[in-house]
């Protein structure tokens, strides 16, 4: 397909696309100084398309989150609160079973499970809260726990990695969500999240939990001090480590919000860099299948138009989030499935219910 771009420099990029060669880190900084927005969207369509033609994704999920208690205080985080805070709870295993049958009618796909580290609990409570939840629900995938969750778990069991792996996987978890590695960059880590794990032990924890067989995302969280240097190598990291391991699903850019955080005076992200982080990663991720608009970030009506940016699933129903709705998040809390189905109908896609794992759901 020709393109006539306003940015002539991105006609090189597009030549290489076209030919199927990886971009390297100086295409990637390219794409995102470019002013020619259309034009870089045209260039990720093209790969959105050739890989999955009119079809856009979108599943019945449910997220849980069984605490908000947090050591590491993060400081772009709005959610984590301190043992005592007003507002900081942790739910019983009563609690987790109430709350999962307060929507029990519903053929939910998916659960999303995460939540802070909290010192009170131990390793047993989350043996417990898988199995809860597979006995709840025993055909809905779990999706659980972030690196920086397993790094803590594996801590406290004083357990290998792999055998806290093993372990987890034996009592019902089945897949991983992307967050906690935010920006792959020693300079950020310092400054915003230091006593999270860093860059490296993200990498060595993601490999060993791929190798495990588990399936996880991957996510970059922007629009906060990042430079589009450190934007860029963070794509190449999780590149590398997707051609060692292929463990990795979908892509799902973050956009920063900064209400109630320690990052309080920053703005939100524009819109040209929600769109641009879209396209920018289905061109560098070119061994990334999925690239998810997650709507609750940057709202329903962006993300259908992401859609056409590169993005190939809007992720899904949710219900009730609660991690970028204390950081000021305006979108809904949760979305029906018709009206999943009718954001994706009205931006020109066909809309194909999944599962976690990509196979359509009838
Ligand atoms: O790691 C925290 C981010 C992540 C804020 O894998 C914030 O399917 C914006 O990873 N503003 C957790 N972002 C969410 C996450 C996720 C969400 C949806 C789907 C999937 C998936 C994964 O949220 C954290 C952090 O990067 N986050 N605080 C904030 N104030
Ligand atoms: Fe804790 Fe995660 Fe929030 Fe950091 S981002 S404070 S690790 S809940």
């Amino acid at each position: 397909m020709q393109i006539s771009f306003v940015d002539e420099r991105l006609e090189d990029i597009y030549s290489k696309v076209l030919k199927n060669s990886r971009l390297s880190k100086e295409d990637g900084i390219r794409l995102y100084e470019t002013g020619d927005l259309i034009g870089l969207g045209r260039i990720a369509n093209h790969v959105r398309s050739s890989l999955h033609g009119n079809k856009a994704f979108y599943i019945y999920n449910e997220h849980l989150n069984y605490t908000n208690i947090c050591k590491n205080r993060c400081r772009f985080c709005a959610y984590a609160k301190d043992r005592g805070e007003e507002g900081a709870y942790v739910f019983s295993m009563e609690e987790i079973e109430k709350r999962l049958m307060m929507h029990i009618s519903e053929p939910i796909k998916e659960l999303h499970v995460v939540g802070g580290l909290n010192e009170d609990l131990r390793f047993d409570y989350f043996i417990d809260l898988l199995k809860t939840i597979k006995r709840i629900r025993p055909h809905t995938t779990i999706k659980a726990f972030t690196c920086v969750e397993i790094d803590y778990l594996s801590n406290l069991a004083g357990l290998s990695l792999e055998e806290t792996i093993k372990r987890l996987k034996d009592a019902g978890l089945e897949m991983m969500p992307g967050g906690g590695a935010e920006v792959l960059n020693s300079r950020i880590h310092e400054a915003l999240f230091p006593k999270k794990i860093g860059h490296e032990k993200w990498l060595e924890i993601v490999k060993a939990v791929h190798k495990a067989g588990i399936k996880t995302n991957a996510t970059l969280l922007y629009g906060h001090i990042e430079t589009i240097d450190e934007r860029v190598d963070h794509l190449i990291s999780l590149r590398e480590v997707q051609d060692e391991t292929g463990g990795f699903s979908a892509f799902i850019p973050l956009a920063f919000h900064s209400e109630n955080t320690g990052l309080s005076h920053l703005p939100p992200t524009t819109a040209v860099d929600d769109l641009k982080n879209v396209a920018v990663s289905r061109l560098m991720l070119d061994n990334f299948e999925h690239i998810k608009a997650y709507w609750v970030m940057i709202g329903e009506s962006l993300a259908q138009v992401a859609l056409s940016f590169g993005a190939d699933d809007l992720d899904g129903t949710i219900m009730e989030e609660r991690i970028t709705h204390t950081a000021g998040a305006k979108s809904a809390k949760g979305l029906t499935r018709d009206k999943m189905k009718d954001l994706i109908l009205a931006a020109g896609f066909e809309p194909v219910e999944r599962d976690s794992f990509y196979n359509p759901v009838n």
